[in-house]
């Protein structure tokens, strides 16, 4: 008997799950009609009569919804200069019927940004794009500019992505804050932006009456506003060069190399060495050009220049390791050029090469 039981009530519940076929995160559909009947038998002088029936129904209202959140929990590293920047946001409805969303993206003037660090500055050519092929990436011709999520369907997502350019003149640690800030709208009708939605007030109607259910999110918006907000940021990572230059007295045509003095017809040895900040990126393609002034002349096919991939000591101290291989075709007229390619941080390079006084 109790096995019967347990077996119907099982059966009962499987046969309500598949009832609501529709059933998703964000609850049966709004405006679904819930009917329940109800069948009362009774007996009279000990025979069955006729069972009395009787049923009700209500109509799902709809719960107002949305979550906007930034895609990944990382700041998005760039490089003064960069263009095209990206930070990603996913847009997703979780309410029980479709809406369009309205999207806008701002820029922090001031304040925290999400991943520590304070705004200071903006990206230019700022603008917001619907992330068609969803890698958080800027693709042109590819991804579309957005300003509403159109005909969201309940329960689905769509991923934007908010798009910049760094100015040149940022240095490492500046941080450009972003904030996706999405309205609730009515689904209206396709390609266009529908109404306000706005809250039922008072008693509960028979008609589907609405309940904006959103959280608060995280910059301006309250919970059960028919708005949600989340925040991202770029922060910068320049390559901070430091440039020292030295000079030492190799040879000249009295003394030779036996305590050189500067005299005319010396031969100067000159190091540039190049070191890069330890906290910023890697500075690519370093190319050190140097005009040999005008009472010098550059030893070039005898000598040329050395390329170093060290230096020795620190800041100030910094000088050329002499472990550089020699080019002979650096030069070129009174114009002197190292070709030193990447100098990672906290990493330093120098360049070689020789004059001669006249
Ligand atoms: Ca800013
Ligand atoms: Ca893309
Ligand atoms: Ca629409
Ligand atoms: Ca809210």
């Amino acid at each position: 008997m109790k096995q019967t039981k347990t077996l119907s009530a099982v059966s009962a519940l499987a046969m309500l799950a598949m009832g609501s076929g529709a059933a998703q995160a964000a609850g049966t559909t709004s405006g679904t009609t819930i009917s329940n009947s109800v069948s009362v038998a009774y007996q009279v002088g000990g025979v069955d009569q006729i069972p009395v029936t009787g049923s009700d129904s209500f109509t799902i209202d709809r719960k107002i919804a949305l979550t906007i959140a930034e895609t990944n929990s990382n700041t998005t590293y760039v490089s003064p200069g960069q263009v095209n920047v990206a930070v990603a946001f996913s847009v997703t409805n979780n309410s029980n019927t479709a809406i369009d969303i309205a999207l806008s993206a701002t820029q922090l003037s001031g304040g925290a940004a999400a991943h520590g660090g304070t705004d200071n500055f903006d990206v230019s050519n700022f603008a917001l794009y619907k992330d068609v092929n969803g890698n958080g990436l800027y693709d042109a011709g590819t991804d579309t500019a957005i300003s509403y999520a159109d005909e969201l369907a309940a329960d689905s997502s769509i991923q934007v992505i908010a798009v910049g350019t760094i100015g040149l003149s940022q240095v490492t640690n500046d941080v450009a804050a972003v904030v996706l800030t999405g309205v609730a709208r009515e689904a209206g009708s396709a390609s266009s932006l529908g109404n306000v939605i706005t809250a039922t007030s008072g008693a509960n109607t028979t008609a589907v009456d609405t309940v904006l259910a959103d959280a608060s999110g995280e910059s301006g918006d309250v919970a059960y506003d028919g708005m949600h907000s989340d925040m991202d940021d770029f922060t910068v990572l320049a390559a901070t060069l430091t440039i020292i230059k030295t000079s030492s007295v190799i040879s000249d045509p009295v003394n030779n190399t036996n305590d050189p003095k500067i005299i005319p017809g010396a031969v100067v040895e000159q190091c540039i060495a190049v070191s890069n900040a330890a906290d910023g990126a890697s500075a690519e393609s370093v190319t050190v050009t140097e005009t040999v002034p005008g009472d010098t002349t550059p030893v070039l096919g005898s000598y040329g220049v050395y390329e170093e991939t060290s230096v020795t000591g620190t800041g100030a101290a910094m000088t050329c390791s002499n472990d550089g291989t020699q080019d002979l075709s650096a030069a070129s007229g009174n114009t002197v050029t190292g070709t030193l390619g990447s100098i990672a941080p906290g990493a330093a390079k120098g360049m070689r090469f020789r004059v001669t006084i006249q």
